[in-house]
C-alpha cells in the first residue's frame, strides 16, 4: 500500500514551511510541481516506526482556483494525495485563516489544525483555548510554535494516531465539522442529486463548487451536461438563491462563531482581524 502522506496547507507566511523543516529534518526534497514554476517540498518522517510523507502545500487563503497556488493545492487534495491534511493556522490571525478551514472541511479527508504562532497570540493578547476551539471546529487541534519547536511532540503522534487510522472521515460524506445550514445542505443535495458523475470529486463538493460559481468546475460540468447546461443552472438558481453570497455569509459566521467560542478573552487596544 501507499505510503501514508500528510500535506501541510494554510494561508501564506503562517510557518507552513517551518514546520515541515521540523517534521522532515534533512528528509526532504524539493522540487516544482509539474509544469508549474511554484516550488513543491516533499519530505519523510517516521512516528511509531510508521513511515509518513509530508509535502507542503501552497500558501493559499482560500481553494476557489482563482490562483496557480489554489489550482495546485486543491488538484493535490483533490485526487486523493493525502490522507490527513494539517491545516496551520496563523493564531494570532484566528479569523481570517479559519475561512480556508471552511473549504478544507468540505473535501473529505481528515483534518486537524496546527494551531501555530501561539506566542504572536499570546503577546498580542489573544487567550485561545485549543480544547474549545477543536470542540467549535470538529477537529483536533494542537497549539504550536514552529519557530520554537514547541507542540512538536503533540503533532508528531496525532500525525501517528491519524496513520493508525484513528481519525478517520468517509470519503464523500457530510463533513463532521463545517455544515452550511440545514437550508443550504437541503439545497446542496438537491443540485448533487442533478449533477453527473464526475470521476474524483465528490458531488456535494461539486455542488458547493458550482453554487459557488466556480469557473473552473463550472466550465467542467457544463462540458459534461452539454445542452442540458441552461436547465441544470436554472435548477441550481431555484434550489439555492443568491448562492454564492449564502454560502460565503454562511462560513464567515460560522468561523466567527468558532472564534468567540475559542477565545476568552480580546486584545485591549488592537484591531481585531477584518
Ligand atoms: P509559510 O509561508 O507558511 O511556509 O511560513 P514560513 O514557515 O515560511 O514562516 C513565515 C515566517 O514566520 C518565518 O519568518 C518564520 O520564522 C516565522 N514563524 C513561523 N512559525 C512561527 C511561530 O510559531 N512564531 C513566530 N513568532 N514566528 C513564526
Ligand atoms: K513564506
Ligand atoms: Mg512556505
Amino acid at each position: 500500500p501507499r505510503t501514508f502522506t500528510v500535506a501541510l496547507a494554510g494561508n501564506p507566511n503562517v510557518g507552513k514551511t517551518s514546520l515541515f523543516n521540523l517534521l522532515t529534518g534533512l528528509q526532504q526534497h524539493v522540487g516544482n510541481w509539474p509544469g508549474k514554476t511554484i516550488e513543491r517540498r516533499d519530505g519523510h518522517l517516521t512516528v511509531d516506526g510508521l513511515q509518513v510523507a509530508v509535502t507542503d502545500l501552497p500558501g493559499t487563503y482560500s481553494l476557489s482556483a482563482h490562483s496557480l497556488e489554489e489550482v495546485v493545492a486543491r488538484d493535490f487534495l483533490l485526487a486523493g494525495g493525502a490522507d490527513l491534511v494539517v491545516n496551520v493556522v496563523d493564531a494570532a490571525n484566528l479569523e481570517r485563516n479559519l475561512y480556508l478551514t471552511t473549504e478544507l472541511l468540505d473535501l473529505p479527508c481528515p483534518v486537524v489544525i496546527a494551531l501555530n504562532m501561539a506566542d504572536m497570540a499570546a503577546a498580542q493578547g489573544w487567550r485561545i483555548d485549543p480544547d474549545r476551539l477543536a470542540r467549535a471546529l470538529g477537529v483536533p487541534v494542537v497549539p504550536v510554535v514552529a519557530s520554537r519547536g514547541e507542540g512538536l511532540a503533540e503533532l508528531r503522534s496525532l500525525i501517528a494516531r491519524a496513520a493508525r487510522g484513528e481519525i478517520a472521515r468517509k470519503a464523500g460524506s457530510n463533513p463532521a465539522g463545517f455544515h452550511f445550514s440545514p437550508e443550504v445542505e437541503a439545497g446542496l443535495e438537491r443540485i448533487a442529486r442533478l449533477l453527473p458523475p464526475m470521476p474524483l470529486l465528490p458531488p456535494r463538493w461539486v455542488a458547493i463548487k458550482l453554487a459557488e460559481e466556480d469557473p473552473e468546475i463550472t466550465a467542467r460540468v457544463r462540458h459534461r451536461v452539454g445542452a442540458d447546461w441552461d436547465r441544470l443552472q436554472d435548477e441550481i438558481a431555484a434550489a439555492l438563491p443568491d448562492a454564492p453570497v449564502v454560502l460565503a455569509d454562511e462560513r464567515y459566521a460560522w468561523v466567527a462563531r468558532a472564534v468567540r467560542e475559542a477565545t476568552a478573552a480580546r486584545p485591549v487596544g488592537l484591531k481585531m482581524t477584518p
